[in-house]
C-alpha cells in the first residue's frame, strides 16, 4: 500500500508543487491523508514478535517540519525489535545532545527533507562529537534529499534510502544481521 500507491502519490504531489500546479495548502492535505493511511497501517507494520534489541534516537533536523517519512522510518525500526524514541521535527543539534547524553542509544537516525536542511545534519554530527559522544553512538541519515554519498562525505555511519532499508541497515550497523 505504501510503496505502489503512497509514496509515489506523495511524489506527484512533490512534482505539481515545483511546477505550480498546486501549493502548500494541497500538499498539507497530502500529508493528511497519507498520515491517515499510516495510523490503519500502523498496527500491521509494528507486528514482528522481535525481542528488543537496542536504543534509537531518531529526529527530523533543525528547520524542517516533514515527518511522514520519519515516523515511517521510526515504525519500521520499532517492528524491528528497536526502543525508538522520536524527538519530532525541527530538531536542533543541542537537543539530539541532550537526548543522547539521557537515553544513550546505540544509534541515532537523522532524516531531513530539505536541502536547506541538510547542512543540519553534519552540525548534529559535529555537536555530537565536541560532547565527545561521537564515538558511543553509530549515526545513520536519510530523506528525500539525502545521498549516500552526502552522507558519506558528512561523517555519518550509514544511509538508507527508505524505511525498510532503514531498519536492516539500523541491523546490519550494530552486528544484528
Ligand atoms: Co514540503 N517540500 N515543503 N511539505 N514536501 C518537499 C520536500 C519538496 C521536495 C517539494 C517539491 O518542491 N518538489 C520541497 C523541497 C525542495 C528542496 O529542498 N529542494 C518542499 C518544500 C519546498 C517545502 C516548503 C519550503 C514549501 C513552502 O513553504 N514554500 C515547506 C518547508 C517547511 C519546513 O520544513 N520548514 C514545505 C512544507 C510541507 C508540508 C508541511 C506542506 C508537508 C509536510 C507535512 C509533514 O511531513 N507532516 C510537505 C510535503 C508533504 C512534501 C512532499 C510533497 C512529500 C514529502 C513526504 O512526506 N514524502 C515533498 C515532495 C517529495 O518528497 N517528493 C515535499 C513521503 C515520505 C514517505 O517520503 O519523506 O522521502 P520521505 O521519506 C522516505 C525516505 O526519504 C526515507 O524513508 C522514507 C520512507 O520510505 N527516509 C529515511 C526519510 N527519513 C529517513 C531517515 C533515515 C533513513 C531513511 O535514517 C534515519
Amino acid at each position: 500500500i505504501l510503496n505502489d500507491a503512497c509514496i509515489p502519490a506523495m511524489s506527484e504531489v512533490g512534482c505539481m508543487f515545483e511546477e505550480g500546479q498546486v501549493f502548500v495548502p494541497e500538499m498539507l492535505i497530502a500529508a493528511r491523508a497519507m498520515q491517515g493511511v499510516v495510523d490503519i497501517l500502523r498496527p500491521h507494520l509494528l507486528k514482528s514478535g522481535a525481542k528488543p534489541v537496542g536504543t534509537i534516537i531518531i529526529g527530523t533536523v533543525a528547520g524542517d517540519m516533514h515527518d511522514i517519512g520519519k515516523n515511517l522510518v521510526g515504525m519500521m525500526l520499532e517492528g524491528n525489535g528497536f526502543a525508538v524514541i522520536d524527538l519530532g521535527v525541527d530538531v536542533a543539534p543541542a537537543k539530539f545532545v541532550a537526548a543522547v547524553q539521557e537515553h544513550q542509544p546505540a544509534l541515532v537516525g537523522m532524516s531531513a527533507l530539505l536541502t536547506t536542511t541538510m547542512p543540519g545534519i553534519k552540525l548534529t554530527i559535529d555537536a555530537l562529537d565536541k560532547a565527545g559522544l561521537r564515538g558511543s553512538v553509530k549515526i545513520m541519515v536519510g530523506g528525500a534529499p539525502v545521498t549516500e554519498e552526502f552522507a558519506r562525505t558528512i561523517g555519518a555511519d550509514g544511509f538508507a534510502p527508505d524505511a525498510g532499508g532503514a531498519a536492516r541497515h539500523a541491523r546490519a550497523l550494530l552486528g544484528l544481521t
